[in-house]
């Protein structure tokens, strides 16, 4: 009876202490929870995906040949300020003759490096340091083009080798989860042909120019607004011929003292685009051209773009006529609305007016 009770007590005291312990785990989960959250966080940060465009090249032609590709990043919610690239390619077939980073990333951290004996490139490049985070890169941008040489025909292929990695705002780590090699076939066009034995490593510099990215300047105006107001975010988004977002950025346009706003985008792909210009709270409009190397420049400035669209949803609706409304008059927040749409620091009847002249109206599609 004696031996009994110590035991029983000894028992009821090891439940105890499994309990204690038990609760001490819990408690310990509870308190380290922020770093759970962190690893959630960090696992679905990873989406950002790097390719090339286009992304395979099929080719006939004589050789040697220049060809220029884009290496493209798809920041998939992302903010990115920064890429570290290195490619790998078979020497044998592809000799890389320059790299020329994109005007997103026009800080060159580390300059591009091209090994044409060991088939290597890498460089590094970030955006603009700006203290808001701003010039982060969030929509499908390039990155750098590439120029290269076909030295022998066959099936080949551009590498991203898997120490490439991307930083971005708020995450800490490689932003990166995919990488797309550049696909390449090249067939010479007739078998009749036979050149001397291959001619590697040796190419001498041919006299061809490098090829140039192809900039594009746009100008365009604003409905109503006809003298210096603030500079304004232009969504500017390129298609290909089948529909894919190829490319979209939202560069501030800078107005002048007529109204007039310009921008010149810089380091762009080379084929022919569609392409959508959406000012913000306007109504958008679509062109198309075929970028080729050098300057272009698209003039919109026959017709204003027409304001009114507050709610971006690219018509003139009921929405915008709310908020227009909501602001109107002495109502208007002391830091501005964007129901003021000539930009005279008020929401009055002539706003009203304007956005009654446009009421319904779409923006191209
Ligand atoms: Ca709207
Ligand atoms: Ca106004």
């Amino acid at each position: 009876m004696f031996k009994k009770y110590p035991g029983k007590f000894s028992l009821f005291g090891l439940s105890f202490l499994i309990l204690a312990a038990i609760l001490a785990f819990i408690t310990a989960t509870i308190v380290t929870s922020p770093s759970g959250k962190q690893d959630l966080r960090s696992k679905a940060a990873p989406s950002t995906q790097l390719y090339f465009y286009p992304q395979t090249l099929s080719v006939i032609s004589s050789l040697p040949r220049d060809q220029s590709v884009n290496i493209m990043i798809n920041p998939a919610g992302n903010s990115v300020t920064a890429a570290e690239i290195h490619l790998s390619f078979d020497p044998t077939k592809i000799n890389i003759k320059n790299i020329v980073p994109s005007s997103l990333f026009p800080n060159i951290l580390t300059i591009p490096v091209i090994d044409n004996q060991l088939g290597k490139a890498n460089f590094t490049v970030g955006v603009p340091a700006a203290s808001s985070g701003s010039s982060a890169v969030s929509e499908i941008a390039s990155i750098a083009s590439v120029y290269f040489t076909y030295t022998k025909a066959g099936s080949s292929t551009i590498n991203f080798t898997s120490d490439t990695q991307a930083a971005g705002l708020n995450e800490t780590g490689n932003v990166i989860t995919t990488l797309t090699p550049l696909s390449i076939l090249v067939q010479t066009p007739t078998p009749t042909f036979t050149p001397t034995p291959s001619p590697t490593l040796s190419p001498t510099p041919s006299p061809t120019p490098i090829p140039v990215v192809a900039n594009l300047n746009i100008t365009m105006t604003l409905q109503k607004i006809n003298s210096k107001k603030t500079d304004i975010p232009v969504a500017i988004t390129f298609y290909d011929p089948a529909g894919n977002i190829i490319l979209s950025q939202t560069p501030n346009f800078t107005g002048d003292n007529n109204g007039i706003y310009n921008y010149n985008l810089t380091g762009l792909i080379l084929g022919t685009f569609t392409i959508k210009i959406k000012p913000r709270f306007y109504l958008t409009r679509k062109t198309s051209l075929s970028l080729a190397n050098g300057e272009q420049s698209i003039n919109l400035i026959q017709a204003p773009f027409l304001s009114g669209d507050i709610s971006e949803n690219n018509k003139i609706d009921i929405f915008d006529y709310n908020r227009l409304v909501e602001d109107f008059g002495p109502n208007m927040p002391t830091a501005g609305s964007p129901a003021d749409f000539d930009k005279n620091n008020k929401v009055d009847i002539y706003d009203y007016n304007l956005l009654v002249e446009n009421f319904t109206k779409t923006g191209d599609n």
